[in-house]
């Protein structure tokens, strides 16, 4: 069990290819355009190196619209590392093409063999437990299924809920250190993070939520100016990046990689 679950040695992203323009989407405002999201991808992984981890950076994957989307298929651990089941049909096939990349990198890789679904998007490590939100793409028995296996690494696992209409439990927060969490109002008001201190991300910035801490940065997504004039106000160090084609597509900071 380590407290400073936001230090990191890696990440494995992987780059958009031109089908990432018709990824899935709660709400359709427009098709995001692969050329820029490309470019925008490109300073994602440029802020994590500056962050100081090494990336290992994936080729598109042919046939998967939202394969940019990595941490979706697997919850990395101290322990090792364990490929999820999504929820979304799409994007089941994604995670046969993660495992080879991934199993030299862990001790260990696991597997959520089903019939349940997890997606990593609903999983908040936060050092001492680790968070699980039920959602429209993770169910009770695919959380079953993982807490079978985080148990026998001496996890805690605590379920709660994702906010309805909400994508993904992470959609909504982040952590932003040890014992301290960035939340929205609405998921905040659930209760579910009592016992940690919490910053309320400002009214009309929900989107902002999704956030990593990786070492001494914070990568943001930008756009955001109240909340990141008060992450910096607390003493963070933030950086902003563009993210408006994944944003079309329902996509934030955390989606965009795998950190170890
Ligand atoms: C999806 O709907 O699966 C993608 N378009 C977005 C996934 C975002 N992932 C995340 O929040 N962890």
């Amino acid at each position: 069990m380590t407290d400073r679950s936001w230090e990191f040695t890696q990440a494995v992203t992987r780059r958009p290819g031109p089908e990432a323009a018709t990824g899935l989407r709660a709400v359709d405002t427009g098709n995001p355009d692969p050329e820029r999201m490309r470019a925008q991808h490109a300073i994602y992984v440029a802020t994590l190196r500056e962050a100081g981890v090494t990336v290992t950076e994936l080729p598109p994957l042919k046939g998967f619209a939202d394969a940019q989307f990595v941490e979706d298929t697997a919850l990395s651990l101290p322990e090792g590392v364990i490929m999820m089941r999504p929820g979304a049909p799409s994007r089941l096939g994604e995670v046969g093409s993660m495992v080879p990349a991934l199993a030299p990198l862990f001790k260990e890789v696991r597997q959520i063999t089903g019939p349940g679904h997890v997606e990593a998007g609903d999983i908040l490590f936060t050092g001492r437990e680790i968070l699980v939100g039920l959602s429209a793409r993770t169910d009770a028995a695919g959380v079953a299924e993982l807490e079978q296996i985080v148990a026998g690494w001496g996890h805690r696992l605590r379920v709660v809920q994702t906010p309805p209409g909400v994508l993904h439990f992470k959609t909504d927060c982040s952590l932003l250190g040890t014992g301290t969490i960035l939340s929205t109002s609405r998921l905040a008001a659930s209760g579910c993070f009592t016992g940690y201190d919490v910053v309320v991300v400002p009214e009309g910035e929900e989107a902002a939520a999704n956030l990593i801490r990786v070492n001494a940065l914070i990568l943001m997504a930008g756009g955001f100016p109240r909340t990141t004039a008060l992450l910096r106000g607390l003493g963070y160090g933030v950086r902003e990046v563009p993210n408006s084609e994944c944003a079309l597509i329902d996509g934030g900071m955390s989606c965009l990689s795998l950190r170890f």
